[in-house]
Order: C-alpha cells, then structure tokens, then sequence
C-alpha cells in the first residue's frame, strides 16, 4: 500500500517512522510519502491561510496549495485536460483521498478494513477552521473521497487523526502483524465476538503486591477460561459501552450470555432488543 500525507507539519508525522508503521515501512509493505504543504505555497511568508467569507473566528486554508498540491501528488497534470484526453489516474492505482474532519463520518474498525484493502490512500490534515469546500468538492468529483472523524472532541488539526487512521489500517495490511489469528479476537472485529470490549489481560508474575492472577487463567481448563474471558467481555461492554449490548443481535448470544446479562441488570424487550428494565444496577 502507498500512502501520502500532505500537511504543514511533516514534522508531527515523525510517529510514522517507528513501531509497527516504521517496521512495515522499512519491510516494504508500505509506500509512505510526507510532503509539506507550503511546497506549493509562491508568496514570501508561504501563506497557506486566510480569513473566513463571511466572517468569524479563525482562519481557513487557502484553496490553491492544497490544488496544486493534490494535483502532483495525485499524479495528474495541474492544468485542465483536453475531454478527449486518457485519464492520468486509472484502474487499480486510483487513490483514495481521506480528509479527517470533526464533522466526517466516524473512522471506525469496518472503514479501516475497507480502506486496507486499497492500494494507494492520501490523506490531506488541516490545520485552523479547515480547508476550503471547494477543494473537497473538486477532488470527490474527480477521485473517491471520505471525510472521517476519529471520535467526538476537538483536536487542534487532522495530523493526530491521521496517526490513528494510519497505524489502525497499517496493522491490517498482510504480513504486518506476526500472524491473521492476531485480529480475530479485536474489539470492533467482525464475528461472533462483535462489539464486545475485551476483559482484562495477566501476565507473570501470578502475584504482585499481594494481587493474585484470577485463579481461573492458570487452572488450563481452556472452556472454563473461555467462558471467563466472555463473562468479563460482557461485564466490560455493560459498564462502558452499554449501547454496544442494546444493539447487539440475542441471537449471536449462548444462554450463559443472557444469564450474565440478566445478572447485569439487563432484559430483552417486546422487539428482541435488550433494555436496563427498570432497575439501576450502575456502579
Ligand atoms: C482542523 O478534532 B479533529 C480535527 C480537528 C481539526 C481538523 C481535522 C480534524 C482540522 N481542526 O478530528
């Protein structure tokens, strides 16, 4: 896969060089290409930014970098085409442009899948207010486009969302983690074990500061750690994703599954759907 970043902090993708993505990197699994957005700047002070049409806090970024610059890196010649003329871009190279926004789409397991399948991502962080419509309306006219959000809160530019975006498709990419079973048991992960958080994890040694291993973990009846391990998933998501249980199919649910449920305050509704009845078992 290649991926391209333009920003005016290539600096802040210094991450990108280390751990997982840095090892698939020099492994060559993965193409990644930082490039400075004031590159494509022509005045003095390399201006990327300007005041807002119609007026308002903050700044917005220039239109005509982020051209310039999406046009090379994309690989097509920056003035128009003839009609007629080949496409510069085609077939299995065409790249997809993800623009991280607060007001996109959220960047979830089932997108980054989706996106570790393509051959060629670039994403396009901002910096101030964001950048000019037009320039995400040119480019989703030309190539596939996904504004994304990386949850609800305000960062100060796209560059962090990236790093997450990046790293959590990096680690789907074939023979970037040790082996396939590595994502079988993912949180988020498609399956039987869907949208349930994963329990707590030990390791040795079997006591520390007076805190013992749960004795079922080195018991090596692997059922009884199975059901366990399922018990505590259950437990986790409850307390703290319970939309994750009032969504979940009851069908995808073992019998034990809704007796832990039901221990947790939870019954299913006239619809099959499950709800807290009336009792609050919080805390
Ligand atoms: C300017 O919070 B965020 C986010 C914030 C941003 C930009 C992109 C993403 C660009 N501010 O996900």
């Amino acid at each position: 896969m290649r991926i391209d970043v333009v920003t005016i902090f290539p600096e802040y993708l210094r991450p990108l060089d280390v751990s997982l993505v840095g090892k698939a990197r020099a492994r060559g699994q993965l193409d990644v290409r930082v490039h400075d957005l004031r590159r494509w700047t022509h005045d003095r002070h390399h201006t990327v930014d300007d005041t807002p049409y119609g007026g308002g806090p903050g700044m917005v970024m220039k239109p005509e970098p982020w051209g310039e610059a999406l046009d090379e890196v994309l690989g097509t010649p920056a003035g128009a085409e003839p009609a007629d003329a080949e496409p510069a871009v085609t077939g299995p190279e065409l790249p997809t442009i993800v623009v991280p926004t607060p007001s996109g789409r959220p960047f979830t397991q089932e997108l980054a899948q989706r996106l570790s399948t393509l051959p060629w991502l670039v994403f396009t962080p901002a910096r101030y207010e964001g950048i000019d419509r037009r320039v995400v309306e040119e480019y989703a006219a030309r190539y596939p486009l996904h504004e994304v959000s990386v949850g609800d809160y305000v960062l100060a530019g796209g560059e962090a969302p990236v790093l997450v975006m990046v790293e959590a498709i990096a680690r789907l990419l074939p023979g970037v983690l040790g082996n396939a079973e590595s994502h079988r048991d993912d949180s988020f992960a498609p399956g039987p074990m869907a949208a349930l958080l994963e329990g707590p994890v030990y390791t040795k040694p079997p006591r520390w500061r007076d805190r013992e291993v749960p004795e079922v973990l080195t018991s090596g009846h692997h059922g009884r750690v199975a059901r366990w391990r399922r018990d505590e998933a259950l437990r986790r998501t409850s307390q703290h994703r319970p939309e994750l249980i009032e969504r979940c199919d009851p069908e995808s649910l073992d019998r034990h599954d809704l007796a832990v449920l039901a221990e947790l305050g939870w019954c299913l509704d006239r619809d099959g759907r499950f709800g807290r009845g009336s009792v609050d078992v919080e805390e």
